[in-house]
């Protein structure tokens, strides 16, 4: 069987985080951010893990770049660590030494042919926002824009490719709403004014950026999440309804120009976690329309789906991904179901409703914690299994003709998992935490030809 192609334009990269990698937490003037908080908190971080060392990509970094040029990669997205260039958030003046890091760091990218995505904000907030009220205060969005004009201003000459948020959802209930991530709130009123103002956040940052960069894209990312009704019942069905509300609407119908979800304030409403009437408290004249300012791509997250059972739908809201279900299907160490068949279903949902603005795939990726074999080599069956069906629907999808643009695995290498520290690993290279040892596993090589021949191989 021939193998599917992509076209000749078409972005294939790897993807990080600042906090997930870089350590160095207290080096070049950097100020708290809340995920040092986090960890420092008994019981919120698996192992007690923290990210003071994480991947050492603070004093590695030459390394790092090498390593994705030798696995040929050509576009690399990576976070600023907004407490390295404002330690409080506060500051008039950006931090010397962090802006210098993040240029150095571009500089590098663009010596070795790797063109360098930047996300603004991937969940290291200073702490004395937070101290403030965090994603709950709207003090945080004026400092946000700010962040993004100290970014643009100094990156808006070379960055092409710039992403304002990674995952808002999660920021807003992972972190105001079920506590499972910093600041570990569990409020949904909070949760709901933290999602607004991320969203209002991203809508201001847009045209800051484009000031600097007129020649850049740039978009958002959404982790977005498609669920199947567990059975043919109209309760199942509406379950679903309210789980693609909570989890997908929520985010792309403001930022697509279309306010947020009527359904969805209904139900919010008779669930006691917006006012029964009125305005919604949070929302001031002229936010929807900052949030809707037009993206030049929007960045989808693919794990998984979700399966809804109206019985289990409070469930659903705490950790989507995971509802149990009998079933022969195949589970990642995190417990997500591998389902490339959802990616297939979301890209062409997105497409329709975001007619004519480019898709554009800034993470997929499975945790398994393979370990190198006797050999010294990591056989990342699964991982590369994984790969290779993601990668055999994006082909599709673009032969279809969904405006898929590009693809970025989760990720260059093992990492901070956030709440389980680091015994999940989602890297294409295997760390050793210890000695910091980085070792290509066999899905890196896989995705290295992918990459190299723009051709998804069929198995075996
Ligand atoms: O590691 C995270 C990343 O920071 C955001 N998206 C999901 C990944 C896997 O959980």
């Amino acid at each position: 069987m021939t193998p599917r192609t992509f076209p000749p334009d078409f972005t294939f990269g790897v993807a990080t985080s600042s906090f997930q990698i870089e350590g160095g937490v207290n080096e070049g003037g950097r100020g708290p951010s809340i995920w040092d908080t986090f960890c420092r908190t008994a019981g919120k971080v698996q192992g007690g893990d923290t990210g003071d060392v994480a991947c050492d990509h603070f004093h590695r970094w030459p390394e790092d770049i090498a390593l994705m040029k030798s696995l040929g990669v050509r576009a690399y997205r990576f976070s600023i660590a907004w407490p390295r260039i404002f330690p409080t958030g506060l500051e008039d003046t950006p931090n010397e030494a962090g802006l210098a890091f993040y240029d150095q760091l571009v500089d590098a990218l663009l010596a070795a042919g790797i063109e360098p995505w930047v996300t603004l904000y991937h969940w290291d907030l200073p702490q004395a926002l937070q101290d403030r009220g965090g994603w709950t205060w709207r003090g945080t969005v004026v400092a946000f824009a700010h962040f993004a004009d100290a970014i643009g201003a100094r990156l808006g000459g070379k960055v092409r490719h710039f992403i304002t948020h990674n995952e808002p959802w999660c920021v807003a209930m992972l972190g105001y709403m079920n506590g499972e991530h910093a600041p570990g709130h569990k409020d949904w009123p909070e949760a709901l004014a933290a999602a607004h103002h991320v969203l209002l956040s991203h809508g201001l940052a847009v045209p800051i950026l484009r000031k600097y960069a007129p020649n850049a894209k740039v978009g958002i990312t959404l982790n977005l999440v498609p669920g199947y009704p567990a059975s043919p019942s109209v309760a199942d069905a509406d379950a679903t309804r309210h789980f693609d509300g909570f989890f997908n609407r929520w985010y792309l119908d403001p930022v697509r120009g279309k306010g947020y979800p009527p359904d969805m304030v209904a139900d919010y409403r008779a669930l006691g976690r917006l006012p029964a009437e009125g305005p919604l408290p949070f929302l001031f004249p002229g936010d929807l329309e900052a949030i809707a300012t037009p993206i030049d791509f929007l960045g989808i997250n693919y794990y998984s789906r979700a399966i809804l059972r109206s019985d289990k739908l409070p469930e659903a809201e705490n950790a989507p991904r995971t509802i149990p279900e009998p079933g022969p299907e195949v589970r990642t160490d995190i417990g997500w179901e591998v389902y490339p068949d959802g990616l297939a279903v979301l890209l062409r949902r997105v497409a329709a409703d975001l007619p004519g603005i480019p898709l554009v795939i800034t993470e997929n990726g499975a945790s398994w914690a393979t370990p190198p074999g006797d050999d010294g080599v990591v056989h990342d069956t699964g991982r590369l299994e994984y790969f290779r069906t993601h990668l055999a629907v994006c082909a599709d999808a673009v032969a279809e003709g969904v405006p898929l643009t590009g693809y970025f695995a989760w990720s260059l290498m093992d990492n901070f998992e956030w709440a389980y520290g680091y015994a999940q690993r989602f890297g294409l290279v295997w760390v050793d935490f210890t000695t910091q040892q980085r070792v290509p596993k066999d899905s890196a090589r896989f995705y290295a030809d992918v990459m190299r021949t723009r051709a998804v191989p069929e198995r075996g």
